[in-house]
């Protein structure tokens, strides 16, 4: 997202109980020309995390995979090193491919008003092919851009 008007930077706090992750804290910071600048926070706990994911009829990642893919989607290009492995576990069935089904299926804990429309949305900026589905090089290009950030934060 780092355009000619402004710069950002992103905080990752990660909270451990013993070698276990229990909560992961991600701040968003926008900073403006005139000296002013916009915070976006997502936190997640693992026990608010398996909570939800207890009660939506649909597959969702167990918290400690679901990580590995938030961690790309908020820290964007910081994370470069991430995306194949955030890439792999979205592609649910192995295609190649992600596809929105398996992007939903990401968002419940974070975005529960997330919706098919919104997300296509989005996948149409980075979708080259135009099939309506991201693969490996058309995700790095949505996390490098910071559309996945964008998804996370419910932002068009
Ligand atoms: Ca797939």
């Amino acid at each position: 997202m780092a355009t000619n008007d402004y710069q950002a930077r992103v905080d990752e706090t990660i909270k451990m109980h013993g070698n276990r992750i229990d909560e992961v804290e991600y701040v968003y910071i926008e900073f403006r020309k005139n000296g002013e600048h916009d915070d976006y926070r997502r936190a997640v706990t693992r026990a608010d995390y398996e909570r939800v994911a207890a009660t939506i009829q649909q597959p969702t990642l167990p918290f400690d995979k679901f990580i590995k893919v938030l961690r790309p989607f908020m820290m964007g290009a910081f994370a470069h090193d991430d995306i194949p492995e955030a890439f792999r576990l979205l592609d649910s069935d192995h295609s190649g491919t992600i596809d929105i089904g398996e992007l939903a299926a990401f968002m419940p804990a974070i975005l529960p008003n997330s919706n098919p429309y919104i997300l296509l949305h989005h996948i149409q900026q980075v979708d080259k092919n135009n099939d309506f589905k991201l693969n490996l090089e058309e995700f790095t290009a949505l996390i490098h851009r910071g559309i996945g950030r964008d998804i996370t934060l419910g932002r068009l």
